[in-house]
């Protein structure tokens, strides 16, 4: 069962299992990974699905002929594999010309360049048959305040995904659009911060509907928010397009660890409610789970290999433990006894107006608060500690 098999939809990018170990303090620590090899190897370890920027298949400035012959190989590797690329995204964050950002860079002609390249890009996501095109705006954002007028900005990113959601609507490509938030890195601070700010941005969009997020585990977590209570509200609204998992330990710099390898507890609960929805009838993601992790630069090609294997196989055995959790009949009754399910109840009866509330004694004359003193505990800690106990194996 820990074995990943296709029905899984466990993708990776290709800037992900082809990072050479480059940071800011040292260059590569790997050789280029090609994209024929990283096709194949994939497919033998059990994944259905590859990702990646236009600029990790051919390098930024490319001829046309140089773009072309990746895009074959590419294809080929598709073919004789049947991986398939379920998601294509953009790179307007590491060209020297997108310094202050592509679609929001105070220099107009950059933003209009940067709408050049990412239209040329949708063209290639739809013929390759994507269903998804994410956006991270690593660049969209400023580290002094007079720098940048952030509600110009706003509108700027608003005028540029507007156009973008024109132009595939007009060539009847029929893809989407995640916004993937992150709080800083590269920039000091970057527009659209967290899956919040772009939930709400996207309401401001002309077709809202073709606009999701993207959100990466370790991005909510580097500003110190709880990644599964996120993608807990982007599915209650309908907004979880698309989902980047990989692990992080605590506000720092982007580590891009393998899945759970950073905050176990939160990607117990990740999978629990990736894999049982909202146990009260909330909506499921039936999405690709696409890994966006760094291998360690310490590791040699072997170990980006089996960093590859250890996100899929930590996937499956959280989910094996969330199963377990679910099916207890001990955690049956601590969820009863934490009233999870009375959560789902509405407040009011049907119908009911706030005249016959006011008019219920029971709510308030003859409600006992003071029961509450000293009884009526909800057991919370007991379920906490069942979780972590099938979260250790040891139920
Ligand atoms: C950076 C990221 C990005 C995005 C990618 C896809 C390079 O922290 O997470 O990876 O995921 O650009 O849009
Ligand atoms: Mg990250
Ligand atoms: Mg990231
Ligand atoms: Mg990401």
């Amino acid at each position: 069962a820990v074995q990943p098999t296709r029905d899984d939809k466990f993708s990776f990018g290709l800037w992900t299992i082809g990072y050479n170990g480059t940071d800011p303090f040292g260059g590569p620590t790997r050789p280029q990974l090609d994209v024929v090899e990283a096709v194949e190897k994939l497919d033998e370890l059990g994944a259905y699905g590859l990702t990646f920027h236009d600029d990790d298949l051919f390098a930024f400035g490319s001829t046309d002929a140089e773009r072309q012959t990746q895009i074959d190989r590419l294809k080929g590797a598709l073919e004789a594999t049947g991986v398939v690329v379920p998601m294509v995204t953009t790179n307007l964050f590491s060209a020297p010309v997108f310094k202050d950002g592509g679609f929001t860079s105070n220099d107009r002609d950059v933003r209009r360049f940067a709408l050049r390249k990412v239209l040329r890009n949708i063209d290639l996501a739809a013929e390759l048959g994507a269903e998804t095109f994410v956006m991270w705006g690593g660049r969209e954002g400023a580290e002094y305040d007079a720098a940048k007028d952030v509600q110009a900005a706003l509108e700027r990113y608003r005028e540029a995904v507007n156009l973008l959601a024109q132009y595939t609507t007009d060539k009847g490509y029929g893809l989407k659009f995640a916004i993937e938030p992150k709080p800083n890195e590269p920039r000091g601070d970057i527009l659209l911060p967290t899956l919040g700010h772009a939930i709400a941005f996207i309401d401001t969009l002309e077709r809202p509907e073709l606009f999701g997020v993207n959100p990466e585990v370790g991005h909510e977590q580097m500003a110190g928010l709880n990644f599964t209570a996120g993608i807990a509200q982007a599915l209650y609204q309908g907004k979880l397009f698309h989902i980047d998992l990989n692990g992080q330990r605590g506000i720092k710099y982007d580590q891009d660890l393998v899945f759970g390898h950073g905050d176990l507890q939160n990607a117990f609960s990740l999978v629990d409610l990736l894999e049982h929805g909202a146990p009260q009838g909330g909506r499921a993601y039936d999405g690709p789970r696409h890994f966006d992790y760094k291998p360690s630069r310490t590791e040699d090609i072997t170990g980006v290999w089996d960093s590859a294997a250890a996100n899929m196989r930590m996937y499956l055995l959280l989910k094996e433990r969330a199963q377990a959790f679910r099916a207890d009949p001990e955690v049956q009754a601590a969820l009863e006894t934490a009233k999870v399910a009375e959560l789902s109840k509405p407040t009011l009866n049907e119908g009911e107006t706030y005249d016959a509330l006011l008019a219920d004694t029971s709510a308030y004359e003859d409600f006992d608060a003071d029961a509450y003193l000293g009884g009526k505990g909800f057991g919370f800690v007991k379920l906490q500690q069942l979780a972590l106990e099938h979260l250790m194996g040891a139920r």
